[in-house]
């Protein structure tokens, strides 16, 4: 028997199988720099960067954490965490500076080096292949909203594929096609700054298509085995359990999650979406709902935080009680039990993956430490609502902490820090927190775990 509530490394680590997979997640864009060198087309988030009050303290992609320039200490990074893997994204225009014709070499030649650097450590390598940044020369021609960009995505899918897809542990299509198209395309405050809500749901359907047609060329080249998408989720729950905010909950549901579910897993939209889009609903083409259903491998589920809704006007945050991270999001790791139970419930989905879970708060360095006690609470409690879902035998496979090291945050800039290694933006000193640590503290005790298989098997089956 464990102790639910012990969260010490030592007693969480029982709670999980020992094939379950640990890592930290990047994104190219939010920490390589190298904006302009070797090569490197501009994406949509360079040209939206220098748009006039686009980012909030004004930041850009230019130099980020100069991840580009730093790959082997970073990796050094990584490995000394004693972490099984690493999920990072290939930008785009970086090996394919017009998102068509002419790979880059320069480009694919340092994550290359990313991928060999991070075997030869010991740790395996999870794949994004469109975490945002689009190139903007695809973007001229009118980006996700056009057919073409589909049919240059699955090109540039299998090339990768082809190139590193037997070396890597995953393969990921998108990062939240939920965030591309709607704050990019509807509410305009991500790249590319489009505010439309019928392009919005164009380029959603065309980030699904191209996922699916993506899969099935990749399937049939061979390459990666662990083929799947990543969808951005929180808890959905209604305000009260009036009929009318459990409503409210259904329609947010249909359209933050089913939209992509259905769709993923059922092969159809929700139709009271399509009723309510009328002219707004995307152009679909026959045989496109079956290649978005195409089988995958894995579902990525990035989990924050969760959304309440309710019916006659929107639920502020501030007045549930619930700690609040920087962002303004509520801590609620109960939620993601209950979201990896209702997966499983409703979608019978392939092997789960948490491929994001971390918290924005702001700590300072003293004497070379960072002591970010709130950030190694949040870990350990999202952690344990990960063994919560694993004992109600949810087929969770890995968990990931969002961020290696702070980073770009999109239009928050540099002003919100996810990372568990403290990064200087002035020196691009690295600095391990106190959640590094804690995380170092974990591999510890699952590698020890790892050592007894009898003990872990039991563990794994929730005893
Ligand atoms: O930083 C982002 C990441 O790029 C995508 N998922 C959410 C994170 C925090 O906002």
């Amino acid at each position: 028997m464990t102790n639910a509530q012990d969260f010490s490394p030592s007693v969480l680590a029982t709670r999980f199988p020992s094939g379950f997979q640990w890592g930290v997640a990047t994104s190219s864009f939010q920490i390589e720099g190298a904006a302009n060198e070797d090569g490197k087309g501009e994406s949509i988030w360079d040209r939206f960067c220098a748009r006039p009050g686009a980012i909030a303290d004004s930041g850009n992609g230019d130099i980020a954490c100069d991840h580009y320039h730093r790959l082997d200490s970073d990796l050094d990074l990584i490995a000394s965490l004693g972490l099984d893997i690493y999920r990072f994204s290939i930008s785009w225009p970086r090996v394919q500076p017009q998102g068509h014709g002419a790979w880059n070499e320069r480009g694919l030649d340092f994550y290359e080096r990313l991928v060999d650097g991070l075997l030869k450590r010991d740790v395996q390598a999870c794949l994004t292949l469109n975490h945002w940044d689009l190139p903007q020369a695809l973007q001229e021609k009118g980006g996700w909203n056009k057919r073409d960009t589909v049919h240059h995505f699955v090109e540039y899918a299998q090339t990768i594929n082809r190139r590193f897809g037997s070396r890597l542990k995953m393969l990921t299509t998108h990062n939240e096609p939920w965030v591309i198209a709607h704050l990019g395309h509807e509410w305009g405050t991500f790249a590319p700054g489009i505010r439309s809500r019928q392009i919005c749901m164009q380029v959603t359907h065309h980030l699904l298509l191209s996922h699916g047609l993506a899969v099935q060329a990749m399937r049939a080249d061979g390459g990666c085995k662990n083929l799947g998408i990543v969808l951005n989720l929180g808890h959905v729950e209604p305000a009260s359990d009036s009929p009318e905010d459990i409503k409210a909950a259904d329609h947010g549901c249909a359209w933050g999650r089913r939209w992509y579910l259905d769709s993923l897993f059922k092969g159809q939209y929700p139709k009271e979406v399509i009723e309510e889009l009328g002219a707004e609903a995307p152009t679909i083409l026959d045989g496109d709902l079956k290649a978005i259903s195409s089988p995958i491998d894995h579902l990525g589920v990035n989990y924050y935080t969760r959304s309440v809704f309710r019916a006659s006007s929107p639920f502020d945050v501030k007045t549930s009680g619930l700690p609040l991270t920087d962002m303004g999001w509520e801590i609620y790791p109960r939620g993601l039990t209950e979201l990896l139970c209702w997966l499983d419930r409703e979608y019978k989905a392939p092997a789960l993956w948490i491929t994001e879970n971390g918290v924005a708060f702001d700590d300072p360095v003293q004497d070379e430490r960072v002591h970010d006690s709130r950030r190694v609470a949040y870990l350990k409690d999202h952690v344990a609502a990960v063994a919560a879902a694993l004992e109600r035998n949810v087929p969770v496979a890995g968990y990931m902490v969002w961020s290696l090291m702070d980073n770009f945050e999109w239009a928050s800039g540099y002003s919100k820090r996810f990372g568990i290694v403290h990064v200087d933006y002035t020196t691009l000193k690295r600095t391990l927190k106190d959640s590094a640590l804690w995380v170092r503290d974990l591999m510890q005790a699952v590698t020890s775990m790892r050592q007894k298989p009898m003990l872990v098997r039991s563990a794994g089956q929730g005893d």
